[in-house]
């Protein structure tokens, strides 16, 4: 097979001449072709059927144990000039860079198929959406391209159609740490991935485009490409509002997109629809309005910690059709991870007999699952809207043990803008490098941005002008702990009731103090109906420490400096602005108690 387009046609064939695959197959997207696909990956141990009767047409993939997580330390964005890249960024000089990578993918798909992967990055009708094609050595990167992308025939059609398309060139190659690089051409619309098959570095119409690629093309042309959720939230009036909202990778995006409401929210009416779990592609409208698409086509989620307690929105959507990495499995062959306390592990993710004694997981921490977004049960056919979602709320949340309190409100959108840009959070297994370490993450796209970060700030604040109605923008923080490490606030469902806050506060319908750092609510302005928390919690989730975060603005002024001399000079103001009203305030400024308690202490 070939296509109708020379460029593609002959891109494939000087791949092949480097790479030398034994065989080269165009991927149609077919059903037939996806079976095929799975009865090799079967044969050849790639995959291993899960229990059919509990898990239809689930698999399990083990993956090689150096390569679970993402490489931030081995990923380049290669810019003509260093400058554009950033200090956010590694960078390599390009010719360099190909000649490097070049090297290693001379012959590397010997006695290997080489596959071609025509994709669309969001609904194949919608002017947002964008196209690429993977080429790959991998049938496991065939699989989760099919799920998370709108791959094969209808996308090879509107790649012939417009006449251009991301490159992206990817080859698992041998594996091996110290011979493994993700590089993006931005000018040249081009990705090369080397000796990784794990999701962020190999499926690369995921972070490589929608995020990094997208990311500088956005810019150029006037959008955003975020590390954001999208969800519709419905009142019990039957009002929709869409959030989009930007966490950290395994910081709560997937848990957020799809949430259960509590109770008496459910009771009351309320509903949950997810758009999107990770990536959001959004530009202003005729309306001055921020319209958002979801470019991906399926959820590639963190397992550990999905449980039916938490999420059982993606529980629900895991027991069929779902592809799964480096989770443990059960005696009967079921998936498993921590969190799933219904059921014991019984081989760990590599395989080994599984001893809870040892003290180790059993699934890996950054264990996947691979789900096409029609799995979903809060799934909505907004998603497919080539129009896509009007935002009504913009959110930055990090994983913060202290100080960043449950919700705070930015004055405005420049304040906004300064929030998403110091944002700070706790590492995690979706990278490799040390877990539970502080590290700014400006919009949660520090691992993600394909340009300088100050240039990308002036980007974000370049939307507001002129008969815009931009979102509003808050900040949360659902990881708060005391000093036991127990977490403030429950998380999950509950998250909902902030949700509702936000969009009551974007209605102009509740109230909320201004303190030095922003709008938060009092006790009053939530709906904390049916919550067993602490009053101490409470108070502590919701106060503002004018001390601690008097040395946070300092810090802000060293992160934004490391930016320099590119920082737009109105997020500087605006820091300035922050360190001012905070040197007027002292102490802890609390939230005003609520006046009928609507919450019992509980025993902690
Ligand atoms: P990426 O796919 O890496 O971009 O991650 P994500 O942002 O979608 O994260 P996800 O929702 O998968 O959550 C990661 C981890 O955080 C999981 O183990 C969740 O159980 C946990 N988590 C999610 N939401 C909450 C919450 O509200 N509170 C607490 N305590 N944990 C949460
Ligand atoms: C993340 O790390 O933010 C993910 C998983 O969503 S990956 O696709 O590997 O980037
Ligand atoms: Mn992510």
């Amino acid at each position: 097979m070939s296509s109708s387009l020379p460029a593609l046609d002959q891109w494939v064939a000087e791949v092949a001449r480097l790479t030398s695959p034994d065989r080269i197959h165009w991927c149609d997207g077919s059903d037939a072709e996806a079976r095929e696909l799975t009865r090799q990956m079967l044969d050849s141990g790639e995959l291993i059927a899960l229990n059919p009767d509990s898990h239809p047409d689930c698999h399990l993939h083990r993956s090689d144990p150096d390569d679970v997580a993402r490489v931030e330390h081995l990923t380049f964005v290669c810019t003509p000039q260093r400058e554009d890249a950033g200090p956010n960024n590694h960078w390599l000089e390009p010719a360099q860079a190909h000649a490097r990578i070049d090297a290693l993918f001379a012959g590397c798909m010997r006695g290997r198929t080489l596959y071609v992967v025509p994709y669309c990055m969001g609904p194949i009708d919608s002017p947002l959406a964008r196209c690429g094609v993977e080429i790959t050595d991998s049938a496991y990167v065939v699989a989760n391209m099919r799920k998370m992308t709108r791959m094969g025939a209808p996308a090879l059609a509107r790649i012939e159609r417009e006449g251009h398309f991301v490159k992206g060139l990817h080859s698992t190659g041998e594996l091996d740490p110290e011979r493994r690089y993700i590089m993006h051409f931005p000018h040249e619309l081009t990705i090369k991935s080397y000796g990784s098959g794990y999701g962020g570095n190999a499926l690369l119409g995921k972070k490589c485009h929608a995020l990094r690629i997208a990311s500088w093309q956005a810019r150029q042309e006037g959008w955003l490409a975020e590390h954001m959720l999208i969800v519709g939230i419905q009142n019990p009036q039957g009002d929709i509002h869409y959030i989009a909202a930007a966490f950290p990778s395994a910081c709560g995006k997937t848990n957020l997109a799809m949430l259960i409401p509590p109770e008496s929210y459910r009771q009351a009416g309320w509903k949950v629809w997810t758009v999107g779990d990770d990536i959001c592609w959004m530009q202003p409208g005729a309306d001055g309005r921020l319209w958002a698409i979801n470019p991906e086509a399926g959820f590639f989620g963190v397992a550990p910690g999905t449980s039916q307690g938490t999420n059982r929105n993606a529980l629900a959507m895991l027991d069929r059709d779902a592809l799964f990495t480096n989770v443990a499995v059960t005696g009967d062959n079921q998936p498993w991870w921590e969190g799933l306390d219904d059921r014991v592990p019984a081989l760990d993710w590599q395989g080994r007999p599984y001893d809870r004694a040892s003290g180790t997981p059993a699934a890996h921490p950054n264990s996947r699952f691979t789900v096409s977004m029609h799995n979903c049960p809060s799934y909505t056919d907004e998603a497919e809207n080539p129009a896509g979602v009007p935002i009504s709320a913009i959110v930055f949340g990090g994983r913060r043990r202290h100080l960043a309190p449950l919700v705070v409100e930015a004055c405005d959108w420049t304040h906004g803008v300064l929030i998403g840009a110091s944002m700070a959070s706790e590492t995690t297994a979706a990278a490799t490098g040390k877990v539970g370490v502080v590290r700014r993450d400006p919009m949660a796209m520090k691992p993600f941005c394909g340009y300088h970060f100050g240039d990308y700030w002036a980007h974000w604040l370049s939307f507001d002008r002129p008969g815009v109605t931009l979102p509003k923008i808050f900040q949360v923080n659902w990881f708060r702990r005391d000093d036991d490490g127990r977490f403030l606030w429950p998380g999950f469902g509950e998250n909902l009731r902030v949700l509702e806050w936000i969009i009551a506060r974007c209605r102009g319908q509740a109230g909320a103090r201004d303190t030095a750092i922003g709008r938060l609510p009092d006790q009053d302005d939530l709906n904390l109906d049916g919550l067993d928390l602490d009053a101490a919690d409470l108070q502590a989730l919701l106060a503002v420490d004018a001390d601690g975060w008097r040395e946070e603005a300092e810090a802000i002024a060293r992160h934004l400096d490391g930016f320099q001399p590119r920082v737009p000079p109105a997020l500087l103001h605006e820091r300035e602005r922050l360190a001012q009203a905070l040197a007027a305030s002292t102490g802890t400024v609390a939230a005003e108690p609520t006046t009928t308690p609507t919450t019992a202490p509980s025993p902690a």
